[in-house]
Parts: C-alpha cells; sequence; structure tokens
C-alpha cells in the first residue's frame, strides 16, 4: 500500500516529464549536495538516540508492569527512595549528549550560513502561485538550473504572502517573507540526467495554488550551464513578432495573474476582460471609451489624437511601466511597476495578448485550436 500511495504523491502530472532523481523512499531521500552528509549524519545520530531511549523506557516500563503487578491484596505504600549513582548518571549521561548535539548542530549552521565568495547568484522571486528565477545576465526561468559543482546562491523575496523555499535532496530550506531579503545557498556536484530532476517545494501552505509552486532543479555541467543561460537570456528575442501573443503573453501574463483575471471576475486589479460594460481591457483602453479612471473621467478623454496618449499602446504601455499616473476606479495605486522587468517586446507581447484575448482560456493558456498554423480555423490571427 505504501509504494502505491507514495507513488500517487510523487507522480504529479503538473511536473510533466523526466523523473526524481532520488529515488522514491519512505525514509530520508539521498543527499545531493556538499552540505547533505553533514546534516543526514546528525540527523540519524538523533534519530538512533531515539530508537534507543525509545525501546529503554517502553522495555523498562514493561519490566515493571510485569514484576511489580498486583499479587493478592497487600498494597506497599512506602515510596521509593535516592539513589545517587543513579540520579547523576541520568543527569550527567544526557546534558553530555545535549551538548554534543548542540555543538555539532551548531557547526552545521554556521556552515549552511556562510555563503562561499565565489558563489553565483541567482534571484528568487515567490508569488502566489509560481516561482520565478532571474540569473545575473536578465535570464529567467520557472524551474531552477544551476551549474554543477559550484556554490549558488539563493536571494529570495516574496510578491505577496509568506512561502517557503524547500529542495529536500539538497537539505536546504528558508522562508521567503514578504519585505524582507533571505538566502540560502548549496553546491551540487552531479548533474541531472537529461530530463531528471530534483524536487522544489514550497513549505508554507500559500492559498488554492500552493502545490502549483511544486517545480524542478536541474543541475547542469558548468560549460553546459552557461551556454543555456546565455540561450535563456535570449527566449523573448527568438519569438517571432507574429507568435509573441501566444507564445510569450502567456509567461509573461503569470506575474499578472494574481491581480489581474481575463474572463472578468473580480480581483485585486481590474480584469482585462469585460466587467464594466466598457469591453476588455484593449476594445476600452480606446478613444470614446466609458471606462472609469482617476475618480469618474473617462478613460477616451486621453486617448486620440493630440490627447496625452496618441494611442491605446502609449496608455497600455504607461499603466504597465508607470501604474500610479492614472488610477482605474475604485482601485488604489497597489500595482507594482514593471519598468526594468519587462523590456519594450515584452510589453509588446502582453499588448498583443489582450489583443486577442477571446483565444485564452481564463487560466491564461491559449485554446489549441486558435494557435496559429496548428490547423485552427484562427490560424490568421491579427
Ligand atoms: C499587485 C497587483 C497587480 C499586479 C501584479 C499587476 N497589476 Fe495591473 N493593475 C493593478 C491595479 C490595482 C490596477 C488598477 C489601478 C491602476 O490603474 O494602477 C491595475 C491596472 C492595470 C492596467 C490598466 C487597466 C485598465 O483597465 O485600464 C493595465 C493595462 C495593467 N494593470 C497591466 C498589468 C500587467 C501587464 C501586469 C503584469 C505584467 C500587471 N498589470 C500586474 C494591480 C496589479
Ligand atoms: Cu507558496
Amino acid at each position: 500500500m505504501i509504494p502505491t500511495l507514495l507513488s500517487q504523491a510523487t507522480n504529479d502530472p503538473a511536473l510533466g516529464a523526466g523523473l526524481p532523481v532520488t529515488p522514491k523512499t519512505f525514509w530520508l531521500p539521498e543527499g545531493a549536495s556538499t552540505i547533505a552528509p553533514e546534516i543526514d549524519w546528525i540527523f540519524n545520530f538523533i534519530n538512533y538516540i531515539n530508537y534507543f531511549f525509545f525501546v529503554l523506557v517502553v522495555g523498562i516500563m514493561f519490566v515493571f508492569m510485569w514484576k511489580y503487578r498486583q499479587r493478592g491484596r497487600e498494597v506497599y505504600a512506602r515510596g521509593p527512595n535516592h539513589h545517587t549513582m543513579l540520579e547523576l548518571g541520568w543527569t550527567i549521561i544526557p546534558t553530555i549528549i545535549v551538548v554534543f548535539i548542540f555543538f555539532i548542530g551548531f557547526k552545521g549552521f554556521i556552515v549552511a550560513k556562510t555563503v562561499p565568495d565565489n558563489a553565483y547568484q541567482i534571484d528568487v522571486t515567490a508569488a502566489k502561485w509560481y516561482w520565478k528565477f532571474k540569473y545575473p545576465n536578465g535570464a529567467t526561468s520557472d524551474d531552477l538550473y544551476v551549474p554543477a559543482g559550484r556554490p549558488v546562491k539563493l536571494v529570495l523575496r516574496s510578491e505577496d504572502v509568506l512561502h517557503s523555499f524547500y529542495i529536500r535532496d539538497f537539505r536546504v530550506k528558508q522562508d521567503v517573507v514578504p519585505g524582507r531579503y533571505t538566502s540560502l545557498w548549496f553546491q551540487a556536484d552531479n548533474p541531472t540526467e537529461g530530463e531528471d530532476f530534483h524536487h522544489i517545494f514550497c513549505t508554507e501552505f500559500c492559498g488554492t495554488g500552493h502545490s502549483d509552486m511544486n517545480r524542478k532543479v536541474f543541475v547542469l555541467p558548468e560549460t553546459e550551464f552557461d551556454n543555456w543561460v546565455v540561450e535563456q537570456g535570449r527566449w523573448l528575442d527568438k519569438v517571432s513578432d507574429e507568435d509573441l501573443w501566444w507564445k510569450a503573453g502567456p509567461q509573461l501574463y503569470r506575474a499578472c495573474a494574481s491581480c489581474h483575471t481575463l474572463d472578468g471576475s473580480v480581483g485585486t486589479g481590474p480584469s482585462w476582460g469585460n466587467y464594466d460594460g466598457t469591453g476588455d481591457v484593449w476594445e476600452r483602453s480606446k478613444a470614446g471609451s466609458t471606462h472609469k479612471i482617476d475618480g469618474g473621467k473617462n478613460l477616451g478623454d486621453i486617448i486620440g489624437t493630440g490627447k496625452e496618449y496618441e494611442t491605446p499602446e502609449g496608455y497600455l504601455r504607461e499603466s504597465i511601466l508607470n501604474p500610479g499616473k492614472h488610477l482605474v476606479d475604485p482601485y488604489g495605486n497597489v500595482m507594482p511597476t514593471f519598468k526594468g522587468q519587462l523590456s519594450d517586446r515584452g510589453i509588446q507581447a502582453l499588448i498583443d495578448m489582450m489583443k486577442n484575448l477571446d483565444k485564452f482560456n481564463k487560466d491564461g493558456t491559449v485554446k489549441p485550436d486558435a494557435i496559429p498554423n496548428a490547423g485552427g480555423a484562427a490560424g490568421a490571427a491579427k
């Protein structure tokens, strides 16, 4: 039964291809980082002490239960007496064990907290419900890629609520706290093969999409990793102009999804769908639009030739880079700026997506029959 349960628990279809590097086990999975042996050693040490004392205490308990069971009607009321050697023994020996555990634990803690100078830094953003990994050249990814044989430092921050970053096989775990930077480091010496991976979990229940934060770590040989980062930094450039709306748009929309729904339903920000009768976000961002902004004004009055924004694109772009400039009624100024995070091409991809909202499902995925040249009737989109 346990193997069945385990396979159900670990064969997460959302994780797609590839297999976890560490085989399924009911026990502590095999470690895969340089600090794992030390952490496992102390873990096992404490564990075996627990087994030992469990058997000792329960064993003595059973012996005494048998030996001192009541026989006949007599009751002996004489309480136990002092036994100095016994009392010294059960005070001194546990103290030595506990102090020993403190010292090796503290030593391991120092190692786990001291980031080596040559560590490769990756910035991690946690949000409902995804991780975003950002590499020094600006490349980003949803799964984590790290170079083998080199210390890696992760700097973690949260966009919204408390999350917790956990790579079980590396024996590292760190809370990701809103309004604060936290960090951790590890070094993994063995590259993962093919599509195999180590698990990443969020271990702080953060809402309905919590399990979407189960992602993967890939460890690549160092030169392969360097190539990967360079390629990854160019992903947006490699998408052709016509495909931006459905190839890049949905990827980038993930950073907007926690506030903007696509189907008109209520969120932290105005839905991109039609929710107030003025059309979806593209239709309502036009001259003549009666979509209300800045306390009762018509959005249409600031868009058009000679107006503040010549084109709808101009308004949408400003809304993304400088969200506080105009506020959609009755929302407050809570949208973060995406200046420095979205390139012009990225913004173009999002605006193109807004122009094609009818071709998306409400979870932000493109409808399969709307994909150009996939045989769908919407092949000639735009
Ligand atoms: C933390 C929540 C939040 C996130 C994340 C967010 N927005 Fe917003 N957004 C808002 C709020 C609130 C408003 C309304 C107030 C305003 O206009 O600034 C808004 C307004 C807008 C508007 C104007 C909409 C209209 O109806 O005129 C656009 C366009 C927009 N956001 C685009 C984006 C894009 C693109 C992203 C992702 C790259 C994004 N937002 C991410 C909260 C958010
Ligand atoms: Cu989380």
